[in-house]
Formats: structure tokens, C-alpha cells, sequence
């Protein structure tokens, strides 16, 4: 039985945000605003399909995905970056691969206790974020 990451949850701290937004190139004004945002993640997981809303006070974003299929995600609202994006699961971390213009993009999920942690890499940031269940 894998992991159940279903839940709703909330940030509760966030390292290297500001590094892992230079890499996908923000613009200042816009780094300023959402390394503010305290942003809740809920996450729908049934069999091998994912939903993953994040929604601020600022922007959102809903991602949609299976296990093992490759899709197009456009990064709306973020970078707005097109990217090939793949998500498996390497024991029980729910690993994502982003593959366009940026190197070494993609983000990885796991739950340590009654946390939620994300890992967002791309190029040589990385950014480690823990949320607390609502
Ligand atoms: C994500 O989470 C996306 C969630 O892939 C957003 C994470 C980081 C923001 C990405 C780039 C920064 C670009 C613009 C900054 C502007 C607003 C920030 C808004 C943050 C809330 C949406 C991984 C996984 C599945 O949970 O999505």
C-alpha cells in the first residue's frame, strides 16, 4: 500500500523559496509578494491519480496527473514555463520530473510524521517546504 498524501495542508515553513524563484527567473516585485504567501496544498489521491490544488492569497495553481504518464503542464501563474512532466514514486516519495527549458527541474513530495514536505528543485536551487495537515 503506497502513501496516502490526501489531506489538506497548510505551509508552516519554507527554505530557499526566494533561490529556487531566482532560478525560474521572478521578477523582484512578484518574489516579494509570494515569499509571503503561506499557500494550502489539497491533495486528492485515488489509485495511481493525483489532483494537487495550491491555491494563496496571490495566485493558484491545480495540477492533475497518474502515476507513470507523462503530461504537459503549463505552469500557469508561476513561470509559465511549459514543461513534459512525469511523476513516480521512488519508495515513498512522490518524485516529479520537469523537463523543458529549465535543467534539473521537478519537485518531490514525502510525509515525515503529520507533515507534509515538498522539495523544488531547478538548476542548483533547492527549496525544502514543510506543511502541517489542517
Ligand atoms: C508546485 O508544487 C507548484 C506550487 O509545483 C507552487 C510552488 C512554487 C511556486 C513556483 C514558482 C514561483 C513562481 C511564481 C511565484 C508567484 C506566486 C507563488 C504562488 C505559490 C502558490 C501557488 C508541487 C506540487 C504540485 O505540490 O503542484
Amino acid at each position: 500500500m503506497p502513501v496516502d498524501f490526501s489531506g489538506t495542508w497548510n505551509l508552516v515553513c519554507s527554505d530557499n523559496f526566494e533561490g529556487y524563484m531566482l532560478a525560474l527567473g521572478i521578477d523582484f516585485a512578484t518574489r516579494k509578494i509570494a515569499k509571503r504567501l503561506k499557500p494550502q496544498k489539497v491533495i486528492e489521491q485515488e489509485g495511481d491519480s493525483f489532483s494537487i490544488q495550491t491555491t494563496s492569497a496571490f495566485r493558484s495553481y491545480f495540477v492533475q496527473f497518474k502515476i507513470g504518464e507523462e503530461f504537459e503542464e503549463d505552469n500557469k501563474g508561476l513561470d509559465h514555463r511549459k514543461c513534459k512532466s512525469v511523476v513516480t514514486w521512488d519508495n515513498d516519495k512522490l518524485v516529479c520530473v520537469q523537463t523543458g527549458d529549465k535543467k534539473n527541474r521537478g519537485w518531490t513530495h514525502w510525509i515525515e510524521g503529520d507533515q507534509l514536505y515538498l522539495e523544488l528543485c531547478c538548476e542548483e536551487q533547492v527549496c525544502t517546504q514543510i506543511y502541517k495537515s489542517a
